[in-house]
């Protein structure tokens, strides 16, 4: 039957006015709350408030709008049974056919650093959820918009069907409904968990699917990626990723966020091969980080914080490479790369990765989640000059250096030994067991790359245990470090480096990276 009466109460009023004149123009009774009941008549349309719909004021500020049982009656009712038709003519109940309602801007309001918690308490709400919640159960009969991109294919489907929708968008509506409702009681279950107590005494999670995967860590393992993938990153072209593509993309594109000056990094297995910066010359970066390691960048990823360059496009196009991450192409670059059927190319929305990234860190185990604050900042950084524990001060260049190989030691896997100079990487040494194995490696992977680790810096993402590890870093050129610091052994080890004259910092800060 075609829909007759719809109720109307939203907080996010984009484009409600043309989808309630579509409304009205089928013929539709249109009863909305306050606000939007006011949107609706500065645009001439005729409206029913909901409190002369069922006869009871909008109560204690608007706490009690809508929660009613003419309200709930009408849209739960079942339209094909004879007692439910019986009793909503006897308690004069007339059917509503379809509810808009969003909701109070819980997420939103929360987002804000000065929110106290009687505004975001003020922000739960109630009653819209208990309505889409009750149209969404009898979604049999009753149509439920909660998405304000879905005004369009509403009316659409009403131009088509006599005014009515079909059953499968009313059950797809219904789905996105309940989704929407689950997420919104999550973010105040884990925002309420959180204030009273300082730490989460529970975490929710409801996300939609955005993709299937092409496979997981191996192509006998199915996966999928649930939330907003698809809002930060755009495939442009290429073969559809896998779990560990979305594994690199996303390693890659939080090493890239560390950086503003113009930086191309190459990265395999989550981990950087080589990191570089030019501010002139993107082609330059990419020279400086590929000459760290010639080798294992073949099959691994490149990421870039500067619309890729067409220059840049015609180097990297000679080697095998797996995805490239850009906040933009140039469109001769897109022409050269797109010779590569594979090549998965990813534009990365920065502004949308930036609020994603506000999200805490979640894993797995069967036995449960992991939930953990993410490792946003390059901590220590500040004050540096502060932070020299060695006689000798460290120069300007190597301050530079040390403030760039510390940003990249924080994105490789631990045990992460980095040696750099203030545009490039030296040397990587990552994910050992033993740190001092990590170092030997960093030093090798130089040699190997032919690159002197003369004037270097060296940058140790946890505390170097013993002097050892410094020694080594001596002897193959270093003449500054890094490091938290925080050893029982720290004496020696600065005794060692002021024998040597180095010049060390401890940063007084780990980047642990598991
Ligand atoms: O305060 S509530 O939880 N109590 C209600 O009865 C109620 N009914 C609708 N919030 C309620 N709403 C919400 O009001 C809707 O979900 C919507 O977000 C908002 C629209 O208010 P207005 O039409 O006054 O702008």
């Amino acid at each position: 039957m075609a829909i007759q009466r719809a109720l109307l109460s939203v907080s996010d009023k984009t484009g409600l006015v043309e989808f309630a004149k579509g409304l009205h123009e089928f013929g539709v009774e249109l009863l909305s709350t306050g606000g939007t009941a006011a949107a609706l008549r500065d645009a001439d349309l005729p409206v029913i408030d909901v409190s002369t719909f069922t006869g009871a004021p909008e109560l204690f500020e608007g706490r009690v709008k809508t929660l009613h049982p003419k309200v709930h009656g009408g849209l739960l009712h079942k339209r094909d049974s004879d007692l439910h038709l019986s009793q909503a003519k006897e308690h004069d109940i007339p059917p509503i056919d379809i509810v808009v309602v969003n909701l109070y801007p819980f997420e939103q309001t929360i987002a804000r650093e000065d929110v106290t918690l009687e505004e975001a308490i003020e922000n739960i709400d109630i009653g819209g959820p208990s309505m889409l919640r009750s149209a969404a159960k009898n979604y049999k009969s009753v149509t439920v918009v909660t998405d304000t991109s879905d005004y369009d294919r509403v009316l659409a489907e009403m131009a088509e069907h006599d005014g009515d929708t079909t059953f499968k968008l009313r059950e797809e509506l219904s789905v996105k409904v309940f989704l929407r409702t689950s997420a919104y009681d999550g973010a105040i279950t884990n925002y309420l968990s959180q204030a009273a107590e300082g730490t989460r005494s529970s975490f929710s999670i409801t996300l939609p699917l955005d993709h299937e995967l092409r496979y997981g860590d191996n192509p006998h393992q199915k996966a999928s990626i649930y939330g907003n993938f698809s809002g930060c990153f755009t495939q442009l072209q290429g073969k559809e990723l896998s779990y560990t593509n979305i594994l690199d993309i996303e390693a890659a594109a939080d090493l890239i966020f560390d950086f503003c000056r113009p930086t191309v990094g190459i990265l395999k297995h989550t981990n950087p091969c080589g990191v570089g910066q030019d501010d002139e010359d993107l082609r330059v970066a990419w020279q400086r980080a590929f000459e760290t390691d010639t080798q294992a960048p073949f099959g691994g990823v490149i990421v870039v914080n500067r619309p890729l360059t067409e220059s840049l496009a015609r180097v990297i196009s000679t080697i095998f490479t797996d995805v490239i991450i850009a906040p933009d192409f140039e469109a001769e670059a897109r022409a050269i790369l797109q010779k590569k059927k594979n090549l998965r190319l990813i534009k990365m929305n920065i502004e949308a990765y930036a609020v994603a990234k506000k999200e805490p860190l979640i894993r797995s185990s069967p036995a449960g989640l992991m939930v953990m604050d993410r490792d946003h900042t390059a901590l220590g950084l500040d004050n540096l000059e502060e932070r020299v524990v060695t006689k000798r001060p460290p120069t300007e260049e190597e301050m530079r250096a040390m403030r760039f190989a510390w940003r990249v030691v924080k994105h490789v896997k631990s045990n992460a030994i980095v040696y750099a100079k203030s545009d490039r990487t030296l040397g990587v040494g990552a994910g050992q067991m033993s740190r001092v194995d990590s170092s030997r490696i960093a030093v090798w992977k130089a040699k190997e790359a032919g690159l002197s680790l003369e004037s270097s810096v060296m940058a140790s993402d946890a505390m170097l245990p013993f002097a050892d590890g410094l020694e080594a870093a001596i002897e193959a050129g270093a003449t500054a470090c890094i490091q938290p610091g925080g050893s029982i052994r720290d004496k020696e080890v600065i005794e060692a480096a002021d024998a040597a004259g180095i010049a060390m910092i401890f940063t007084g800060h780990r980047h642990f990276r598991h």
